[in-house]
């Protein structure tokens, strides 16, 4: 059995850890993520890693170096999207643990130290918040986000407490940067490029930057069989001009990728015009810079829309994450790794984000895709087969045996 095919089996095994229905749903602190662990915590221990879960939820696995080298973190989120597929995310946890296991089988040993993360809540899906794992070893968590509360009216706190970890202790999890080499997370592409290009691996060239705002169109109500067309302020009408503009300005430029993902009326009634209606606008990009613009030039359409029909228009930001680049020394072991796998090198940038975007405040990152079936994520039907696996496992091995001695010099950055 190939270790691509060991990955393979694994992840099976732990898809099963989620929620009744189709595809995957493990949210994080809840008792799909609590029976992740235990596979998680076999797979840790079957590559040699001393294990325990630290107090934000974060299974730590690592393999001890020579003394005073620093350590690269290997990662990713063990917490999937609802009804989603069995290799976001999960599959960086599974693949790291693999590549030191292969090392360990061929008595290799490192000249630095490893760990593998299994982060709780990257999607954040259950609370409105996410990347509480990362951000605290980062040293960015910001409190306040325990107070936060799920449709249940529990809090992060609570859950993480209840869970085994302690709310009143995150910021003792901050990483000194100079122990940190490096950070590494492999990941299913999620898009279709490799795939359409042949090719099983990619070395991501940098992470989209977000920006979500709340829009809101206000007019008036009346009754949808006496008010004269002309005399409306129909509020579900305006937002349906906004957001048809929306999907063709962001076709004008690839630069863009604007979403609006859910919607809501009032008063929600077949027989009365529509006068206040909510939606988030989503708009991500390579580019800080066109991203910015984009969202300003969607903030002056709304108010153009707003005045021709006599209603009013507000967008209020909800959530902002800047674009992150890829270090280039990493990102070039990186290729070299691939390359020296006997895989041809494609550099992709990601349109997902991902738990190395807030890791990218801690230390230099690097990322690995591994070719996606039909680009499909977010999906019961992600697929990414154990070969391409296999080749990641070797990518990542080749990787870190190749960082030499003098990059990890302690306390050298
Ligand atoms: O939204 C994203 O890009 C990630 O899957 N959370
Ligand atoms: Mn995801
Ligand atoms: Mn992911």
């Amino acid at each position: 059995m190939t270790l691509g095919e060991t990955a393979q089996s694994r992840l099976s095994e732990i898809a099963g850890c989620s929620q009744a229905g189709e595809g995957v749903t493990r949210l994080p602190f809840t008792p799909e993520h609590k029976a992740a662990l235990e596979h998680i915590l076999s797979w840790m221990r079957a590559a040699g890693l001393d294990v325990h879960m630290d107090n934000a939820g974060t299974m730590v696995g690592r393999l001890e170096g020579p003394k005073g080298s620093k350590t690269l973190l290997i990662g990713s989120h063990q917490d999937s999207v609802p009804s989603g597929g069995r290799y976001d995310g999960i599959m960086g946890i599974v693949l790291g643990c693999l590549a030191i296991e292969k090392l360990q089988n061929e008595c290799i040993t490192l000249p630095l130290s490893v760990e593998v993360l299994a982060f709780a809540d990257e999607e954040g899906v259950r609370f409105p918040t996410a990347l509480l794992g990362p951000r605290t070893c980062a040293g960015t968590f910001d409190a306040s986000a325990l107070d936060l509360a799920d449709n249940d009216g529990v809090t992060l706190g609570c859950a993480l407490e209840d869970f085994g970890g302690d709310p009143t202790r995150l910021d003792q999890l901050a990483r000194a940067p100079s122990d940190v080499l490096g950070y590494l997370e492999a990941h299913i592409e999620q898009g279709p490029v490799l795939e359409g290009q042949g090719a099983p691996l990619g070395v991501v060239t940098g992470i989209c930057g977000i920006e979500r705002n709340l829009l809101r169109f206000t007019g008036t109500t009346g009754h949808a069989g006496t008010v004269p067309m002309a005399d409306r302020q129909d509020a579900l009408v305006a937002a349906s001009r906004f957001i048809a503009a929306v999907s063709d300005k962001a076709n004008e430029t690839n630069a863009i990728r604007a979403t609006v993902g859910s919607i809501s009326v009032h008063p929600n009634a077949v027989n009365a015009i529509p006068n206040v209606v909510n939606f988030p606008l989503e708009v991500r990009s390579i580019s800080d810079e066109a991203r910015l613009g984009f969202t300003d030039q969607m903030r002056k359409l709304g108010d153009q829309i707003a005045r021709d029909r006599n209603l009013s228009f507000e967008m209020e930001q909800t959530y902002s994450q800047p674009a992150v680049t890829c270090d280039q020394g990493l990102s070039n072991a990186l290729s070299a790794a691939v390359e020296s796998a006997g895989h041809r090198l494609i550099t992709l940038p990601s349109g997902a984000t991902h738990d190395a975007s807030a890791m990218s405040d801690l230390c230099p990152i690097a990322m690995l895709f591994v070719r996606c079936k039909n680009g499909l994520s977010h999906h019961p039907d992600e697929y990414a087969n154990a070969a391409d696996m296999n080749a990641a496992i070797d990518a990542i091995a080749g990787f870190l045996v190749s960082l030499t001695p003098d990059e990890l010099a302690y306390g050298d950055n």
